[in-house]
């Protein structure tokens, strides 16, 4: 009954997208598959997935299709503010262009300075005239973290030498709905990390208007894909956690999902890089692991195609996707102690989760797994448990 609420939710909605005007006139998205090799069966394959993703039930896929065949009818202005680019390699780069990629070929980008042809007085009159043209009915997605106040000189961009602030709040003031893209742009990121030179704040700051936080250094393609597709499904914020993140792709810490929890339940630790327990895809917790302390989906979609992620390739979670992850998850390769890490559980110290308390009821008595168990149950976040039902 509720899922056949939602349904009809989701058809009025994206009967509403589908009468936008067509921002590609000479291609659709048909074509725009084959012309990239991608059949209809691969294309609906990856539509399931997609769904599964977002939370939906299977039944939903042709749904999520549809969103997908829809992406050209939303203008999509993407900002650089400070950063490495690799939020947008993530996305763009990948060995053979997967469906994430070649959806995102599709949407429209207006403005994007990586992959835009345009340079000099050009680009800045193509930013321009994005914003007017599609004032009030644009996604706007935010890479790097901002220099602002006394610093904000430290990024301009273009021949006016407008500082990166100035366009991000420009860019804001307009848009349908905003994106803070990878960690710089959600927390501030490296740039952010002590003592700040630059004073770069994250976009949130920068802005009164509602920002959803895409962290990760950088991202996934589907965490971003993802976000399109939600919002044009729903046309609506979708459910975040304490720190603004989509609960859809956040809510899960990297913990409860790795393929090397056995090992952890087990109390099989690699020790030092190299050694046995290495060669036995042991747990990485010991060599500083942040996975029971970091919310993203990597254990469960992975990067690059679904091939593989820092922990399938042998290095622990850094919590690349928490707020302030480089001066407080550091030094990234040994364990965070006692120390109480604030988290979206709560700021419970989850080493005694991980490791004083599980691992020392694992030696005592043997039950390891059971009261761990109970112990990760206890610390979740509570608005979590109703996606984990
Ligand atoms: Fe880089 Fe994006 Fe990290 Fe930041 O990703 S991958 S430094 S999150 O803004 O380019
Ligand atoms: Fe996986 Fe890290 Fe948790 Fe070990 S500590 S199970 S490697 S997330
Ligand atoms: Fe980042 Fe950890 Fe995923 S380091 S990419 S959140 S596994």
């Amino acid at each position: 009954m509720k899922n056949e609420k939602l349904h009809q939710q989701i058809l009025k909605r994206l009967e509403e997208v589908s009468k936008y005007p067509r921002i590609h006139k000479n291609k659709d998205m048909k074509t725009h598959l084959e012309q990239n090799g991608i059949t209809r069966r691969d294309f609906m394959k990856w539509a399931g997935v997609m769904t599964a993703m977002l939370s939906l039930p299977s039944s939903f896929t042709p749904l999520v299709a549809k969103a997908a065949e829809l992406t050209d009818r939303i203008p999509v202005v993407w900002l650089h503010m400070a950063e490495c680019t690799g939020c947008s390699e993530s996305l763009l780069r990948t060995a053979t262009p997967d469906l994430a990629s070649l959806i995102f070929d599709y949407i429209s980008l207006e403005y994007h300075e990586t992959v835009m042809a345009a340079a000099g007085w050009q680009a800045e009159e193509n930013f321009e005239g994005a914003i007017e043209k599609y004032k009030g009915k644009y996604i706007l997605m935010v890479e790097g973290g901002i220099p602002s106040g006394d610093s904000d000189f430290y990024l301009t961009i273009g021949p006016h030498g407008h500082k990166g602030e100035h366009n991000a709040k420009r860019a804001a003031e307009d848009a349908m709905a905003i994106f803070a893209i990878g960690t710089c742009s959600s927390f501030g990121g490296i740039q952010a990390a002590a003592p700040n030179p630059t004073n770069a704040q994250p976009l949130h700051k920068i802005t009164n208007k509602p920002v959803i936080n895409v962290p990760g250094c950088p991202p996934s393609e589907v965490n971003i894909v993802g976000n399109v597709l939600n919002f044009i499904l729903f046309g609506t914020l979708p459910a975040l956690d304490s720190y603004n993140r989509p609960k859809w792709a956040y809510g899960l810490r990297i913990h409860d999902l790795c393929e090397r929890r056995g090992h952890f339940d087990a109390g099989e630790f690699v020790q030092e890089y190299g050694d046995e327990g290495a060669k036995k895809g042991y747990c990485l917790y010991k060599v500083g692991c942040k996975g029971p302390y970091t919310f993203n989906n990597c254990s469960r979609e992975r990067f690059n195609q679904h091939t593989s992620w820092p922990i399938q390739a042998g290095h622990g979670c850094i919590g690349c996707s928490e707020p302030d992850f480089w001066d407080k998850m550091g030094p990234f390769e040994e364990p965070l102690g006692a120390t109480l890490y604030e988290t979206a559980i709560d700021g419970f110290g989850a080493d005694k989760t991980a490791d004083t308390v599980g691992i020392a009821l694992l030696a005592a008595t043997g039950v390891g797994v059971a009261a761990h168990a109970t112990l990760a149950a206890i610390n979740k976040p509570k608005d979590n448990n109703e996606e984990e039902a």
